[in-house]
């Protein structure tokens, strides 16, 4: 059975969806520090856990039978420059207790995701390679990037089916993000919606490497059906779909809705999104596993103010 740490958050509850699709509701368990998602916690079996603590997943494991973990608990960018040292702890340490589990053998694969945001301002920006300097200046890129080392060396050394992919910038309209940089990709079709204008907190050329959600859970169970031989790369496949600034993404909304109005102001999340690339080369994921990308930006936009405006007029 599969067991998703971090249920409910932004990725998490799309993927517990999309897993309970594939793999059947009751061989699906969501898990998260707390309930703060009913419809997920109402929809099949869920559990109280805390990423942090090894005795109460490695139980979780025991009881309810789990072979196969993902791993999608974070605090990230924004809230870790914050937080720094509760960001190590459970960035580092949920990682250190499932890769545990699965050298013990209690448990068979892991999907752990990484981010775009291992990369810093001295990596290359554009078409940003899969292999490249890596010298992250937020807490959660270091975490990010010392995980991707640990993937790689518990699969090199035990034998750790760990699977992982460096998530672009998530754009999604079910749950909302919690604490990134990129989140101004989600808001702005919220306010477009509310206030007919938003107010950017990065400026209007920040050029930042962004997928839709419904890619980014393609990829990811793409990434986990694949078979052992196909993954070559262990630390974390570079991902990308669409790459946009925060002027591109309003004028895709003026296309469907003229009157929107955008504003700037960017605030410490500047600097952040100034130390990212402006665009991935994926070409590993592509060949290794035949990722591909369905949502262009106007598709994406199309999308999300037809869902959005079902959930504000409801
Ligand atoms: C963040 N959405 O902004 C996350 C992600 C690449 C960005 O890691 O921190």
């Amino acid at each position: 059975k599969i067991l998703i740490i971090g249920a409910c958050g932004q990725i998490g509850t799309e993927l517990t969806t999309k897993l309970r699709e594939i793999h059947g509701v009751n061989n699906v368990i969501a898990s998260d520090i707390n309930t703060r998602n009913l419809d997920l916690v109402n929809a099949g079996p869920f559990v109280i856990l805390d990423a942090k603590n090894f005795n109460a997943i490695k139980d979780c494991c025991i009881n309810h039978n789990i072979d196969t973990v993902y791993l999608m608990a974070a605090l990230l960018s924004a809230t870790g420059e914050k937080y720094p040292m509760e960001a190590w702890d459970l960035n580092m340490n949920s990682l250190f207790h499932v890769l545990n589990l699965a050298k013990d053998r209690q448990i068979k694969k892991i999907f752990w995701p990484s981010s775009i945001a291992v990369f810093g301002p001295t990596t290359p920006r554009e078409n940003t390679p899969q292999h490249t300097v890596c010298e992250p200046t937020t807490v959660y890129g270091i975490t990010k990037q010392v995980g991707e080392r640990w993937c790689e060396y518990y699969h090199d050394i035990y034998g750790v089916d760990v699977r992982s992919i460096r998530y672009p910038g998530i754009i999604s309209h079910k749950a909302m993000p919690g604490g990134g940089t990129t989140d101004y990709a989600v808001e702005i079709y919220h306010q477009a919606i509310k206030e007919g204008k938003y107010e950017s907190f990065l400026s209007e050329n920040t050029k930042l490497p962004m997928m839709f959600m419904d890619d980014a859970i393609k990829a990811t169970t793409t990434i986990m059906a694949a078979s052992k031989d196909q993954i070559k790369i262990r630390s974390s496949y570079n991902l990308s779909a669409i790459s946009f600034t925060p002027n591109d993404i309003a004028n895709s909304i003026k296309e469907e809705m003229p009157e929107f109005k955008i504003s700037y102001k960017p605030d410490f999340r500047q600097a952040i999104a100034d130390s990212w690339p402006s665009s991935i080369d994926d070409t590993a994921a592509r060949k290794d596993w035949n990722w591909s990308h369905d949502f262009d930006l106007k598709k994406m936009t199309q999308e999300m103010l037809i869902q959005l405006k079902k959930k504000y007029k409801a």
